[in-house]
């Protein structure tokens, strides 16, 4: 079918794909450097995710600095339909003759200047996050709420750091950063103590977030459990929902890998947007324990974007992708997890949302049903394909020649 065949079949259920293909093409997302090179960073090559993080696989290739990362990203992008910002993480400092390394404490934004000049030669807007793992200082798993005040004093001012980077980067590009704490402190087995910790985190949160950032849209993401920290997350949900409720210009990020395997996300979108701003997400699938595979074109990642789209909150639903997988080809792996989100979206921008409310308003939940369901098979393809030909990238399975290609010239010479 044509794109004017399938423009004219979701007319019939009116559906304006023009305006779905507008409104796709506007909405930036914010992809993850570290897909790049399994989280490792550049401030101890010899480092690596660990503490309640885990990436696993051994695909050769990996990002190993700056020059790397950033052609494997520019590779990958150039397959990504839509706007896009970078999502950065404090490990990945440049560090130059000029500019040698200090510890996480001690980073400025001088560290991260090369990355903001990156961003503008190429058109990309920046998130950011401290590095809260990873790291000597980490003591049994913990940090904002370790029971050491040393350890303690050590990622605050990490935080602070970071959040001072993120305002920089936010004077520099004229625009709002997202500044993301995201910690691993829980503990394995049943805690003696759960309050402590949590109040030693409400007063390091406090002290972190006491400077005004006004270019900064601060984040705490939740978490229920990792491997290793099986028993208690001090950073939970109703932890941050709270302490985001409780504080102005803190939101609580919300992964759709950190919950209950039977919770999703997508349900709790439209209770924050009720009280929040903004509402910033990590999109990335959940397998069981693991919260942070490729993004795949599946019904959660759908029903994320339909509640963004009908609930009209493009603007206040922030999306960061969130993944690593260090089993297949990188490069891929970005652009099959971006191009699965954008689809999704394009996707949710095509549903017949005004006649389901109504359906589902005047108590019509046969109609809303039946609707639900025949819109899965209107010729969306068709859209798809006219989407990524006018943002200029590939439609079909073609891109992952270009990607062997890089994989066989650049990757495997690594
Ligand atoms: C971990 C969190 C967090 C990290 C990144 C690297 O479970 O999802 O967002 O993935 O900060
Ligand atoms: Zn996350």
């Amino acid at each position: 079918m044509s794109y004017s065949e399938a423009k004219a079949a979701y007319a019939a259920y009116g559906i304006d794909t023009e305006a779905a293909l507008a409104k796709c093409a506007a909405k930036p997302i914010s992809l993850h450097c570290w897909q790049g090179d399994d989280v490792v960073g550049f401030d101890n090559p010899e480092g690596g995710a660990g503490n309640g993080l885990a990436v696993t696989g051994n695909y050769p290739g990996r990002g190993r600095n700056f020059e790397e990362l950033k052609a494997d990203f520019l590779q990958a992008i150039r397959l990504i339909p839509g706007k896009k910002r970078i999502n950065l993480h404090a490990c990945y400092a440049v560090f130059t003759e000029e500019n040698p390394w200090v510890d996480r404490d001690k980073l400025e934004y001088k560290h991260f200047a090369p990355w903001v000049a990156f961003a503008k030669e190429n058109g990309l807007g920046i998130d950011f996050n401290p590095t809260v793992f990873s790291h000597p200082m980490m003591k049994d798993g913990l940090s904002l709420s370790s029971p050491d005040a040393a350890v303690r004093r050590f990622w605050i001012d990490h935080c602070i750091a970071s959040r001072r980077i993120a305002q920089k980067i936010g004077e520099a590009m004229g625009d709002k950063v997202e500044n993301n704490v995201w910690i691993p402190d829980g503990y394995k087995d049943t805690p003696a103590d759960r309050l402590g910790p949590r109040q030693r985190l409400k007063d390091a949160l406090d002290e972190i977030f006491a400077e005004e950032c006004p270019n900064v849209i601060d984040c705490v993401e939740s978490k229920f459990f990792a491997v290793g920290v099986e028993s208690y997350t001090t950073g939970s949900n109703e932890f941050y929902t709270a302490y985001a409720a409780s504080h102005k210009n803190v939101y609580n990020l919300m992964d759709a890998g950190h919950y209950h395997p039977s919770e999703s996300i997508s349900d709790k979108i439209s209770a924050m947007l009720l009280y929040f701003e903004y509402v910033p997400l990590h999109v990335t699938r959940g397998v069981n324990w693991d919260s942070d595979h490729v993004v795949s074109f599946d019904d959660e990642t759908k029903e994320i974007c339909k509640e963004i789209v009908r609930n009209n909150a493009l603007d206040r639903v922030l999306v960061g992708l969130d993944f690593f997988d260090a089993s297949i080809n990188r490069v891929a792996a970005w652009v099959i997890g971006a191009r699965n989100f954008e689809k999704a979206l394009l996707f949710a921008l095509l549903q017949p949302d005004a006649e389901l409310i109504a359906m589902q308003n005047a108590g019509d939940f046969t109609g809303r049903l039946m609707l639900q369901e025949e819109a899965k098979t209107l010729p969306f393809a068709d859209v798809w394909a006219e989407y990524c030909a006018r943002t200029g990238v590939p439609a079909g399975k073609g891109w992952y020649q270009t990607v062997k290609q890089y994989e066989k010239e650049v990757l495997l010479g690594r």
